[in-house]
């Protein structure tokens, strides 16, 4: 997809880098590259794989090269239509976010919060980041938090067991509340007995739902990678139900397809085997009204 400016869509993407395991700028990366849109990585930290199990992590922090780098591309007087922000490494580096959100600012902001998953906080992510990812919330156009994320920046309990459509209606709002106007949620069970990935759009006052095939395991990225489709196909024109069907399709595909070759599920999704399906421009409509 062209834009006006007669050149592919521009996303500024502060995320690290983690070298094994298939997450954040590692799958970022291919993902919206394959969806006809230019990345500008900006690392936050090198890892040597990501945190979630693969023992003692190499980890360099990057705090230092984010403003500097925003310095440069003033200089180049370059222009982004998107800035995409995701796992943060230390507290300075929301500020570095925020300083790049407030100078881009008819940029698309989207916020990936990462901090958590099945109830609990990363160890990366202290007390302290995790209440300052509020901040970055509210500058925010458009949200991408898993159950986890959604409960810890609304200050509630992990719901342990399956949501209600007024539960699930509620966290929407209240999050939108907090500056984003549209909201997903990622991986909600509900009490229909379904896992959803839920959506609220605030100035249409709409909200969908996108149900999932269940597959008995997880695997570290699903969440990049989600962000990453919604965010492309948000660039090219997709509304938000559509853009949230084709995020959840791709990572339907891309989970079912590496459950098959039952591999470490530490080691993330075979992306390299579902990629393809992206440059489809298919029309999706699994979406429904929640
Ligand atoms: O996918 C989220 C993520 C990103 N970056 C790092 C991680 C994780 C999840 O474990 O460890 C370094």
């Amino acid at each position: 997809m062209q834009n006006i400016n007669n050149r592919p869509m521009r996303v500024a993407a502060i995320h690290d880098l983690s070298g094994f395991g298939r997450c954040s700028l590692s799958v970022i990366l291919p993902v919206l590259s394959v969806m006809g849109v230019q990345v500008c990585p900006i690392p936050t930290a090198v890892l040597s794989s990501h945190t979630g199990g693969l023992g003692e992590v190499e980890f360099r922090d990057l705090t230092d090269f984010i403003q500097p780098t925003l310095e440069h591309y003033k200089r180049l007087n370059i222009d982004f239509e998107c800035i995409y922000s995701g796992f943060l490494g230390s507290e300075a580096q929301i500020d570095h976010c925020l300083e790049f959100f407030s100078t881009y600012k008819n940029a698309l902001a989207v916020v990936d919060p990462v901090m958590g998953d099945h109830g609990k906080a990363y160890r990366t992510y202290t007390k302290r980041m995790r209440e300052r990812m509020s901040e970055l919330v509210g500058v925010a156009d458009l949200i991408t938090p898993n159950l986890t994320e959604a409960s810890m920046l609304l200050n509630d309990e992990y719901p342990t067991a399956p949501i209600t459509r007024t539960q699930a209606k509620s966290m929407l709002v209240r999050l939108s509340e907090l500056g984003p106007k549209y909201v997903v949620i990622t991986g909600v069970s509900m009490a229909t007995n379904e896992i959803a990935n839920i959506g609220y759009d605030r100035e249409h006052n709409s909200f969908w739902y996108v149900p999932c095939d269940y597959v008995p395991v997880s695997y570290p990225g699903t969440g990049d990678i989600y962000a990453s489709v919604l965010t492309g196909s948000f660039l090219n024109g997709d509304s938000l139900p559509m853009a949230m069907d084709r995020a959840t399709r791709f990572l339907e595909i891309a989970i079912k397809t590496t459950f098959t070759y039952a591999q470490d599920t530490r080691y993330g999704v075979m992306l390299e085997k579902s990629l393809p399906y992206l440059t489809q421009r298919d029309v999706l409509n699994n979406y429904k009204i929640l």
